[in-house]
């Protein structure tokens, strides 16, 4: 594997090689390790989406997408979630929705499983993200399932967290985790078409503003018309410029640290395997879990 052609070739943007380089550092291949290394990582936003199945985190990633490509910038999605399809077809038109697959160089969309992660979120997310990053993408947008950890591991991420509610999680939002009003720099009221919309939104300020320090935010949106994208995009990029030389933009690096230290150290963690041999001594007289784990560590 030539690893250093690899990279420029993913620098030069060439698709069937972003491609390639996510599957190879999904799989932590031998070696990545020199790609890894020679990306170069940019300051664009990485926006990532969140909030409860059918909100309209996937409708609004496609116009946000779609509005960004109009104005010419190169745009990749990751999704967490794959039970939710997109439809780019109909953003990219006809002609290509008829061709059957996407030829825009300027658009990459990349699923991602949430099967072997620690969390809600996959374990290869920060190396695509630094991927795309290199390939020269201005805008990285990652779609979560807002349900369990994976909302609160995206804030670890991302950027720029966007939660997706509507009118009707009124009722919900009088109770809205605390965890959930810190992750949130964005608040989307999606389906504002619908009634309530107003009320909710003011509703959702007024409990933004008592947060203090770290006050989202609130944005109504009809995403099925694309309605309030552009004040939606550039809250996003009003949020991303305040962030580049805060404490928070520090915070989130030493998260990343700290993730990929861990799955560094986790690599040789054979979660099965260490079942089975568990199923042997863990009913013999004496077996202490931490004496085990010791050792375990030790052999490592
Ligand atoms: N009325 C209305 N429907 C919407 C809006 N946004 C999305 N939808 C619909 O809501 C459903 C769920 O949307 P989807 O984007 O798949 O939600 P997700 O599960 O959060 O990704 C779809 O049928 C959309 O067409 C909106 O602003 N207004
Ligand atoms: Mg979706």
């Amino acid at each position: 594997m030539d690893w250093q052609s690899l990279s420029e070739k993913v620098k030069a943007g060439e698709t069937a090689a972003i491609a390639r380089a996510i599957s190879l550092v999904e799989n932590n291949l031998p070696g990545c390790q020199i790609l890894l290394e020679s990306l170069e990582l940019t300051q664009v936003p990485v926006v990532g989406i969140t909030g409860p199945p059918g909100a309209g985190k996937s409708s609004i990633v496609n116009e946000l997408a779609g509005f960004w490509l109009k104005n010419n910038l190169k745009v990749a999605v990751i999704a967490v979630d794959p039970s939710s399809p997109f439809n780019f077809g109909a953003l990219l038109g006809d002609r290509l929705r008829m061709a059957g697959h996407f030829t825009n160089p300027n658009l990459f969309i990349r699923s991602l499983s949430s099967r072997g992660s620690l969390g809600g979120l996959s374990s290869g997310i920060l190396e695509t993200i630094d991927i795309f990053k290199h390939a020269g993408f201005d805008r990285i947008i990652v779609e979560t399932v807002g349900v369990g950890q994976s909302e609160v591991e995206i804030a670890g991420v991302a950027d720029t967290t966007l939660v997706v509610t509507v009118p009707e999680s009124g009722d919900e939002v009088q109770t809205l985790k605390s965890g959930v009003m810190e992750i949130a720099d964005v608040f989307v009221v999606n389906k504002s078409d619908r009634e309530g919309a107003t009320r909710f939104a003011s509703h959702l300020r007024e409990r933004a503003r008592e947060n203090g320090e770290h006050e989202a935010q609130v944005i109504e949106t009809i995403a099925t018309t694309g309605k309030g994208i552009d004040t939606l995009s550039n809250a996003i990029s009003q949020h991303h410029q305040s962030m580049s030389n805060s404490t928070r933009r520090f915070t989130l690096l030493a998260e990343k640290l700290g993730r990929i230290i861990a799955k560094r150290r986790m690599a040789d963690y054979d979660a099965e395997k260490q079942a089975q041999i568990l199923q042997q001594i863990a009913n013999k007289p004496g077996f202490n879990l931490y004496v085990y784990a010791n050792q375990f560590s030790a052999k490592s």
